[in-house]
């Protein structure tokens, strides 16, 4: 009898441990690949007044295929790394391309996808120097950008769904520490957040989640991914360990990879995927 109750407890536990292990979520092959059998949306680039940095800015707009057909949509902000700018994510890692084919088999919502240029400042190209102070803090000077200015604009000049619930802040890197930074500090804002690889501006996991249980009411999904060779992972990790911790809800997808558009890419299929339902 004793024996059975120890097997079955062995037992239990293989299989709790089993269940605790998401299987690590990689985008299947040609996910990335242009398809002429699909309808495709179109990229345009836009500029907005920004009272925040004095001046007029740009931001490329992905609509998804056929558009304006279905009247409201929902919105990502889609946000760059250091060393890059509006274009990166078009250069780099085909977000068209990637939606196109999501929406086409169903396993995306059709959204507009906003990608501005992270560093509210008047000369907002990298520079010389991508970490030099002054352009380091123009990527926090951005939160302003974005509330005060940016999302206003697009929600004058798209039809949008303009509430929490169809607002997703998501990045790479610098871009992922934005995205946790402003998306968990403005949770009237955005309900849908996620850090891609995400770099050291990210905030402390008890700065960004001061009131744990009114986090886990509010967010609709938290998404941290990395590469498990990235030097950046502890960013990742801590916020983690201490979602875990305080029961916050989350996805935190490691796969194999460094720090470059192969784990971006599959971050955003993957964060696109479950957007919006
Ligand atoms: C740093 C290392 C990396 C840092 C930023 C990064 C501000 C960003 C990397 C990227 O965006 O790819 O020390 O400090």
């Amino acid at each position: 009898m004793k024996k059975m109750s120890v097997l079955l407890s062995v037992g239990i536990a293989v299989c709790l441990n089993a269940w605790a292990q998401t299987p690590v979520r990689i985008a299947p092959v040609g996910f990335d690949s242009l398809r002429l059998d699909v309808p495709h949306g179109r990229i345009d680039t836009v500029s907005y007044p920004s009272t925040t940095v004095g001046t007029v800015r740009r931001a490329l707009v992905y609509t998804p295929p056929e558009f304006p057909k279905e009247g409201k949509y929902p919105v990502l902000y889609l946000l760059h790394g250091i060393g890059g700018d509006e274009k990166e994510w078009l250069n780099g890692g085909r977000p068209q391309v990637i939606l196109d084919n999501l929406i086409a088999e169903g396993k995306a919502v059709p959204m507009i996808v906003v990608m501005p240029n992270g560093r509210a400042m008047p000369d907002d190209a990298p520079g010389a120097n991508i970490f030099a102070p002054e352009k380091v803090q123009a990527f926090s000077t951005f939160e302003k950008d974005l509330l005060d200015d940016l999302i206003p604009f697009i929600e004058k000049t798209y039809p949008v769904r303009p509430d929490r619930g169809n607002r997703a802040i998501a990045g790479l890197s610098m871009g992922g520490g934005q995205a946790l930074n402003f998306g968990l500090g403005n949770l009237d804002t955005f309900a849908w957040v996620g850090g891609f690889s995400s770099a050291p501006n990210t905030k402390t996991p008890e700065e960004l989640i001061p009131n744990p249980a009114e986090t886990a009411a509010k967010l609709k999904l938290l998404w941290i991914s990395c590469g498990d060779a990235d030097n950046l992972i502890r960013f990742s990790r801590r916020l983690h360990e201490f979602c875990d911790a305080n029961q916050i809800p989350h996805v935190y997808n490691i796969e194999p990879g460094v720090h470059d558009f192969k784990v971006w890419k599959n971050g955003l299929y993957q964060f696109t995927g479950l957007l919006f339902r």
